[in-house]
């Protein structure tokens, strides 16, 4: 067992003896030292505003999508944060929480944000059942305070505070997790953003008018469970950004012309191609630092691979609510895409009907592909996320999961994160439907065009299901 003023000690033999005599050669009193500070817990899950920095060298702040900034007192010079690790509930959707692991009051924990520079002492209280520790991913610092427990440390035993103290070197989007029985631990939800702000202009790091963050992660929880299933390693049935899917995402707004910053960080076990419509980004920055000018390149979707951190950037000149979202069906649809067999095509007039008679409230899913889902009233397990909903101003979004907007407005007040509702269209500018002559018989291109003879041949009011399987080709 440690005390605080072995500890101490320790920090100093680990080669943070500059530290350690700053720490000394201020005139805290032994009590200050002591006293931890008092923790911060959050009970809501929406986004909080920007914290602005009181004390401390100034920054521009980040806002977290359905998360927040965890405040810090000054203690001669040296930041200090209070995490405390525990079992939370967390809303994921309305109508939907779970019962998780994760930092004071919140999964995933509060952001912490610091400057270039900065010494930063965390305290880590353990109210879990199980020891835990906290790596900070992506940091420079003494290996010491790197969190793996058994190699760097011991873990924290349930009801211990632990002490990390560095110094924030390199400016950049970090994360932080725990490094022990990570597989559950994860799994549960505890995990946080972090950010290093530059200090002052540098040559890499533009200034933001939105600069917005949030981690990519998942569970696994059965309908009208609460509790994930740990043991799950890719057949996720919640894909979520911060612990939270659609409609329960926050959306991005910016006003017309703001430059846009979105940090992104995976801490799931699958990659994920961040996509955003109606806008080109250039990835500024990855887990490694800001991205050098030449290396950067307009596109559209970002991957994010499990432990990586991607920074998007762009000028937000469209007005609009843009989709912003992971690429993988699955991932925006949640639950909805698994253990269901496809249906498309099957007739079951007729079969429905017979079935009816034996059992009243028999029905038939997805014979029409998925969509009707959004349409249906089913009675759901309590606690579970309702399938493909959403509604937009033309109806349902038919999303679930790894879903949001971005909300351009010309007339969005700087620092104003509240959302502007539905984008008006303006007369003319939408798509609509077509009312003039009605579709007459398909013509057929020539046999040359790859439709066979006896496809050709019969009759054209007969609609037909061809299912053709590639040719020449083994192994599929
Ligand atoms: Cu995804």
């Amino acid at each position: 067992m440690i005390t605080r003023r072995s500890f101490f000690k320790r920090v100093g033999q680990a080669g943070g003896l500059a530290a350690f005599s700053a720490v000394a050669s201020t005139a805290v009193s032994k009590v200050a030292m002591a006293a931890l500070p008092e923790p911060v817990l959050q009970t809501s899950p929406d986004t909080m505003p920007p914290l602005m920095p009181n004390t401390g060298r100034p920054y521009n702040p980040v806002v977290t999508l359905n998360g927040w900034t965890l405040p810090w007192r000054m203690n001669a010079g040296v930041k200090e944060f209070h995490l405390v690790a525990e079992p939370v509930v967390r809303e994921m959707a309305p109508g939907m929480v779970a019962h998780l692991w994760g930092y004071n009051g919140q999964s995933p924990g509060p952001t912490i944000e610091v400057v270039e520079g900065d010494r930063v002492r965390i305290f880590v209280t353990n109210k879990l059942p199980e020891h835990t520790s906290v790596h900070w991913h992506g940091q420079r610092l003494p290996n010491g305070m790197d969190g793996v427990t058994g190699l760097n440390q011991p873990g924290i035993a349930p009801g211990k505070t632990f002490v990390y103290e560095f110094v924030a070197r390199r400016p950049g989007t970090f994360m932080y997790h725990p490094h022990a029985d990570e597989m559950t631990q994860m799994a549960m939800g505890m995990m946080g953003f972090w950010v290093t702000h530059p200090k002052g202009k540098h040559p890499l790091i533009e200034e933001a008018d939105r600069d917005y963050c949030f981690l990519l992660n998942a569970y696994d929880i059965d309908p009208g469970a609460y509790t994930p299933k740990i043991m799950t390693m890719l057949d996720f049935n919640l894909w979520t950004w911060n612990s939270r899917v659609f409609p329960g995402i926050s959306p991005l707004v910016a006003r017309k012309g703001d430059r846009v910053r979105i940090r992104v960080g995976n801490l799931t076990m699958t990659n994920h191609p961040i996509h955003i419509h109606g806008h080109e980004f250039e990835v500024t920055g990855t887990d490694g630092g800001p991205t050098p000018k030449g290396a950067r390149w307009p596109e559209v979707t970002v991957d994010v691979a499990v432990g990586q951190m991607r920074q998007m950037e762009f000028i937000a000149d469209e007005e609009g609510d843009w989709a912003f979202h992971c690429h993988k069906s699955h991932h925006t649809m949640n639950a909805m895409g698994h253990n269901v067999p496809t249906m498309i095509g099957v007739d079951h007039r007729g079969l429905a009907g017979k079935i009816n008679q034996l059992i009243p409230d028999y029905m038939v899913m997805g014979e029409r592909g998925m969509s009707d889902m959004s349409e249906m009233q089913m009675p759901l397990p309590d606690n579970t996320v309702p399938m493909m909903t959403g509604d937009g101003p033309y109806g349902s979004v038919e999303m679930g999961g790894m879903f949001s907007m971005l909300k351009v407005r010309k007339n969005q007040k700087a620092g104003d994160y509240s959302d502007p509702g539905w984008y008006p269209q303006p007369t003319g500018t939408q798509a609509y439907e077509y009312t003039g002559a009605p579709l007459t018989a398909p013509r057929r291109q020539s046999q040359a065009g790859g439709v066979s003879m006896q496809q050709s041949n019969r009759p054209t009011n007969t609609i037909e299901l061809q299912v053709r399987k590639p040719q020449g080709h083994q192994g599929h």
